[in-house]
């Protein structure tokens, strides 16, 4: 029985049209500096939340409408979930899905049974996958949920919550790789502390270096080639995570010998906790050589909180564009809607317009990212910032031709700076917006 027995596959009508179950901007294969926009855009689908979130919170219970879920914790419910998601993905256009491991499967009473569960559902995403061609983009690991991980897991004070995690990972590269994951994603969950009186943080720190050189090392054991992320997030579930940012994840990585393995999973919302936003924490990463793929969703300013919004703000998806395309664009990652619809969004065609609202806003901010590039006007601008640079002394320190000693002797002679030259801000908000309406 279809889940979603209302809804055909969601076309492109075209900016005009005013069918909300149509795409008036995501056009997958129109092609947008020379590439496909699918193969630019690489969107991808979250089982946790798409699949599981059920509406509760703390508040309330929950409220979510599903008509092909029983509510049981029966494997042939999991199995079921599976064929309604792909039904899902495939009238909704997405190419790429992503989930951890106990939002598939229930967990049974040993480790062995839980992971006999995950492989019978595993089967099905298997053979959903075959008959669709939709992959995996990435697989994870929950490693928060279960008490066994109340103080974390790679960075436990338990050492055997440590062991635990890490068979729960060995089981999840298996799993991504029978899925021809293109990647395994780490997310911290509870890897960080509460109370620096109790914590011993350089030991913790260690550990979680060593956990991950344990998945790199098993992942090259197993001929898994997917790409490894370290996903950014500063706080909740607790107050402080190692992995408060792109600065943060990229420093680890390259204290412990982990840069050459582990590229970052940007999140919208988790860069605005952090006191930044989306397109700084990609530009960062991406000069640093680490951009690897992006959680798509947005919070709410006014909301101090992770709210795994759809994203819908064009000038946003503009600003990301900017930065994907300047810097060559996806190889492994995507664009994976780590959003939920909001709780009382509860019927099942929320889904879709949530993911079609999210589909277009990316679509079109690629499109005025890529017109603003062709225009060059943008590139004009940052070039005469630091046209300094360009010539005379400051080509000359690029070059590597001088030191303090040459500096001061230059700056003596001339006796002043050149004077500065105006930033243009507001010239270069402005030119954006002249390309966004
Ligand atoms: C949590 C979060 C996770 C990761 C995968 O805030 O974003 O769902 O993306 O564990
Ligand atoms: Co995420």
């Amino acid at each position: 029985m279809a889940a979603f027995p209302d809804v055909t596959k969601v076309q492109y009508e075209g900016p005009d049209s005013k069918n909300p179950l149509a795409f008036r901007f995501y056009n997958p294969d129109e092609l947008v500096e020379g590439k496909a926009m699918k193969e630019h855009l690489r969107f991808s689908c979250a089982f946790w939340h798409t699949m599981r979130m059920n509406g509760s919170d703390p508040f309330g219970m929950p409220t979510m409408s599903r008509p092909w879920d029983d509510g049981s914790d029966s494997i042939e419910n999991a199995q079921n979930r599976v064929r309604a998601f792909f039904e899902f993905l495939e009238k909704a256009g997405l190419q790429y899905y992503a989930f951890h491991d106990r939002d598939v499967a229930p967990e049974g009473k040993t480790l062995a049974e839980t992971n006999k569960y995950l492989d019978e559902v595993v089967k099905v995403f298997k053979e959903e996958s075959e008959r669709t061609g939709i992959t995996m983009l990435w697989g994870t690991a929950n490693l928060f949920g279960n008490p066994r991980f109340m103080h974390g897991a790679a960075t436990s004070c338990n050492a055997d919550s440590f062991a635990y995690a890490a068979a729960q990972v060995k089981k999840a590269i298996e799993v991504s790789k029978e899925l021809n994951a293109q990647g395994y994603t780490f997310w911290g969950g509870r890897e960080g502390y509460q109370c620096i009186w109790n914590t011993d943080m350089k030991r913790e720190l260690d550990h979680l270096a060593k956990f991950m050189h344990m998945a790199v090392d098993y992942a090259k054991e197993i001929g898994f080639t997917g790409q490894f992320y370290f996903e950014p997030k500063p706080k909740e579930p607790t107050k402080h995570q190692y992995d408060y940012d792109c600065a943060a994840c990229i420093n680890f990585l390259r204290a412990y010998d982990l840069a050459d393995y582990v590229k970052m999973n940007i999140e919208t919302n988790h860069a605005t906790l952090a006191g930044h936003n989306v397109e700084h924490e990609m530009e960062y990463a991406a000069s640093q050589g680490f951009l690897g793929s992006v959680d798509a969703n947005t919070g709410d300013m006014l909301l101090g909180w992770d709210t795994d919004q759809f994203p819908t703000d064009v000038s946003m998806t503009t600003k990301m564009m900017l930065v994907l395309l300047k810097y060559g664009g996806f190889t492994t990652g995507g664009l994976n809607f780590d959003a939920k619809v909001r709780r009382e969004s509860f019927e099942p065609i929320d889904l879709f317009y949530a993911h079609i609202g999210g589909m277009d806003a990316f679509a079109k901010g690629l499109k005025v990212a890529a017109a603003i590039r062709e225009s060059g006007e943008l590139d004009a601008v940052v070039k005469a910032r630091y046209s300094s640079w360009d010539s005379g002394i400051g080509a000359e320190i690029e070059s590597g031709k001088h030191d303090f000693k040459s500096l001061s002797e230059y700056m003596l002679k001339k006796g002043e700076a050149d004077a500065c030259v105006s930033g243009r801000q507001e010239f270069v908000e402005n030119l954006i917006n002249r390309f966004m309406f």
